[in-house]
Order: C-alpha cells, then structure tokens, then sequence
C-alpha cells in the first residue's frame, strides 16, 4: 500500500509540493476555509481596522471617488474605522489579486504601516482573488458583496429578516468553501492518476462535501421557513386586493429617508437612522388621500449600487410589497452629490424583481440640504419629479396631491339609498370610494358616489 504513494512521489513530487506548498503558505487563522459548517451560520465578521481598496475600471475619478466613499460608509456602518483607502486605474480587475500585482504588495506595506486587520475591495471578488490576495497582504480579505452581507447580519431584527439574511449568506459562501477544496482535490486526483487506486477521495474533498450537503440542506429548509413566514403578509394583501384599497410602495436608495418620510405622511414610527440598510422589515401603514380614500403605504429595504443577487433572491418574498404596489414612491436623495447613479441603481434592482412595470413617482427627499445645482439637473432628468423634505415637512403638500392623482381611482358611478341600519355600507363606500355628495331622506342616506366594481354589485339592490 505504501508503494504507489512511494512512486508518486517520485514520479510526481514537485507538482505535489508546489500544491502543498501553495496550501502551507496559507496564515493560520487568517483563512477563508471554514473550521466548521456551524461558522457559516454563526459568521461574524468583526471587522474592526480596515482599508478599503478599488479597482477604477469606467467613469470619471468622481465617481470612481463616490464608490470608495460608500464603501467607506457601508464599512462604517458595519461597524469599523476605515484607516485608509486606496484606488487602481485598471482595464479590469487583475484575474489573480484583483489589484495588479505590485499594488498588492504597495497594500501589504498599508496594511503593515496602519496595523489594519482587514482589507475590503469595492466589488464582488472571485475565490480565488480573496485567497490569492489574501496571501499577498496577510490579513483577512473580504469584498463588498460579504461587507453588505455582515451589515443586513446586524440589522436583521425579525425572525422572517433572519432567516432570509441567513439564506443570503449561505448562498454567498457555498460556491466559496471551495477555496481549499480544490487543491485537495487536484492532489487526491494526482495520487489516483499516480497509478495508486486508492484515496479516490481526498481528507479535504470530503470534508467539504460534507459541508456543502449541510449547507444546502440548512438552505432549503430556510426557504421553506421564509415562505412559510410570508403567507401571513400574503394574505393581507390578498385582503387588500379584495378590497381594493390602493397600495403605495416606498422604494430607494439606501438611507434616502424612505423611512422618514414614511413617519411624516402616517406617523409610523419606524425606526430612522443615518446608516445604510437601517430598514430590513417591510412597514405596511394605512393612510388616507385627501378626498379621504384609504390607501396603504409601505417602507421596505434600501437599494444600492450592485445590490447581492444572493439578497435579491432571500429577500424576494419580502419584496413583493414593491411588485404588487399600485404605485411607486421612488425615494431620492437630493442632497448625495450623485442622485443620478442612485436613481440607476434603484432601477436596476426594480428590473431585477420585475418592479419597473408598477407606475413611478420620484420623490426629491432632503431639498433642505441639496445643492441648488443637483437640484436642477434633477428637474431636468425627471421633470415629473416631486421635491420634498421629509424634515422641514416642505413640499409634503404636493406629494399628497400627486398621491391623489395618481393612486388608481374608483370606476364606477353610483347614486344610492341606504337604510339607516346599512351604516356599515355607508362606512364601505367612504373608505373604499370616492364621496361625491351626501343628502339625509326620512328613509336614509343618498350618496351619490364613484366606487369600484365590487362595491357597486353590493349596492346595486339601494340604487336610487
Ligand atoms: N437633511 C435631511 N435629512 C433627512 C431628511 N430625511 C431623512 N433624513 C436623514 O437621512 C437619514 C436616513 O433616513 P432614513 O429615513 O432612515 O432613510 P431610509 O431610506 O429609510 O434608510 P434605510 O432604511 O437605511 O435604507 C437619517 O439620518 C435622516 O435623519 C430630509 O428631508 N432632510
Ligand atoms: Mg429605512
């Protein structure tokens, strides 16, 4: 039994030492390779001293400048100092260490130089450029996709948001515990190849086999908890519809002030912070035009640049309140010195979801801080635009205006007599339609009235 794995290492010996060596030089404790599958569900990332660092591929140093300074924001958000920052004028990103190579060692010395204990790169990193990258710098490496994983992590607060984040997470890490994996499995394969015939299966192979039949199991029950969790909001928008009350989705960038202005038009209360993905639980609110129909409006999680498809996916269910809304309020941050992006942005994720059929109201938020010029190039891109301060409650008005506009109307004409004891349907047709006239007879109220459908078969024994 020796004898085979004598001979391999004859025979092959340096192409296996060069795999052994590649594996060795790993630093302990610094690695991605997961100790155990229970890590990927207890996953903290603790960042604490971080630099940030990106790879300029298109557009001007402005927004190449923009993207680091939200970087810098989510990393903050997620709870670290960021030390220093870091940018590299590239065609693309360097296949092996993101950065080009000779960058990644001018890294190494700022990691060194500021005691950083982390490096975060502006992009979603393959594997194998965290690993490679990682060697070079000798501190953890993790990419924007894992930084804005850590912060819905942290922000997480119910049971369904838990869930989806960690369903999230795990679909992150899965195609990323190969990272090890694969050179154990090139020397299982060379040993088998070597002419030994046995260990067709490496320590390490199986090892991450197992971890990933966990993971995907521990996934697959995730998705039955979320949909399971989700019925109970389905149903109240099945209730909704039923009813046909209009429904108003508030969506945006992150930190637009979707919940702000979500406080001022209903009083809500809903949590507001200057930090990015503050909101992860959808807020539904009843709220009434001001011709007194009731519509509800809902608050839901922020948008960014390149949101993490693996988010998209876990928070889907979630983000129905936006596919199925009547109308979009679409949140801007008029005082960020690039809206223009962030509307793009906020487009590509509705796209994603299938959202950019639902009609769209932009909604200009923090006129009280904005600058007068991005004002007015905002006026020109979306001349239909509203412009308000969630603050100051200015241009609230006009927002209420358009939602009296633009929210679908009631169809159906009615004139009606109800019986003193139909109060009931009296209280239907205010809330639900749209009162024209009120008269008092000895044999009860008319109304004379614009309903949909629904109600005006239920009326149609009173017409008058
Ligand atoms: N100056 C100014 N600041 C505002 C205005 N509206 C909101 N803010 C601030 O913007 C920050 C974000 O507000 P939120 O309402 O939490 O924003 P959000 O869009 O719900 O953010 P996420 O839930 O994190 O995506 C807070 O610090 C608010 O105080 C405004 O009209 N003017
Ligand atoms: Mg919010």
């Amino acid at each position: 039994m020796t004898e085979p794995l004598q001979s391999l290492h004859d025979s092959d010996g340096d192409g296996l030492e060069l795999a052994e060596r590649g594996a060795l030089r790993r630093v302990p404790g610094l690695s991605t390779e997961l100790a155990d599958v229970t890590e990927v569900e207890y996953r903290q990332l603790r960042l604490e001293r971080v630099v940030l660092v990106g790879v300029w591929t298109e557009g001007t140093a402005a927004d190449a400048d923009n993207s680091l300074t939200e970087l810098a924001a989510l990393a903050q958000t997620a709870g670290s100092v960021v030390l220093e920052a870091v940018r590299q004028r590239r065609d693309r990103p360097d296949p092996a260490t993101y950065i080009g190579s000779g960058k990644a060692k001018e890294l190494r010395e700022i990691v060194v130089a500021t005691g950083a204990d982390t490096v975060v790169c502006d992009g979603e990193l393959s594997p194998g450029q965290l690993r490679q990258l990682e060697q070079v710098v000798k501190v953890k490496v993790i990419d924007r996709t894992a930084l804005i994983l850590d912060i819905f992590a942290q922000h997480a607060s119910s049971k369904e948001g838990k869930a989806q984040v960690e369903l999230a997470q795990m679909s992150y890490m899965l195609p990323r515990l190969r990272g090890w994996g694969e050179s154990m499995s090139r020397q299982a394969g060379g040993r088998v190849a070597g002419g030994g015939g046995m260990g067709t299966r490496g320590p390490g192979e199986t090892k991450i086999e197992t971890d990933r039949r966990r993971i995907r199991s521990r996934m697959t029950k995730l998705r039955r908890d979320i949909a399971d969790m989700g019925t109970t909001r389905t149903t109240m928008r099945q209730e909704r519809v039923r009813n046909q009350i209009p429904s108003a989705a508030i969506v945006g960038y992150t930190n637009a002030g979707k919940s702000s202005l979500l406080n001022r038009l209903t009083g809500a209360g809903v949590l507001v912070e200057d930090a990015l993905f503050a909101t992860l639980d959808p807020t539904v609110r009843r709220s009434q035009t001001r011709d007194g129909r009731v519509f509800t409006l809902t608050d839901t999680v922020g948008f960014v640049r390149h949101l993490p498809h693996q988010l998209v996916e876990a928070f889907r269910s979630t983000l129905e309140e936006v596919t199925e809304a009547d109308l979009l309020l679409h949140i801007v941050d008029g005082s960020h010195p690039d809206p223009e992006s962030q509307i793009e942005a906020v487009h590509a994720v509705l796209a994603d979801i299938d959202a950019r059929r639902v009609p769209e109201v932009v909604v200009v938020n923090k006129i009280d801080a904005a600058a007068p010029d991005t004002l007015l190039q905002l006026r020109a891109l979306v001349p239909d635009a509203v412009f308000v301060s969630a603050r100051t409650g200015q241009g609230l008005d006009d927002l209420l205006d358009v939602l009296d506009d633009r929210l679908p109307r009631p169809q159906v004409d009615v004139r009606v007599l109800l019986p003193f004891d139909r109060g009931d349907l009296v209280s239907r047709v205010y809330g639900n339609g749209e009162v024209l006239a009120e008269e008092h007879e000895a044999a009860g109220t008319v109304l004379t009235a614009r309903v949909h459908s629904d109600l005006a078969a239920v009326l149609a024994p009173y017409a008058h």
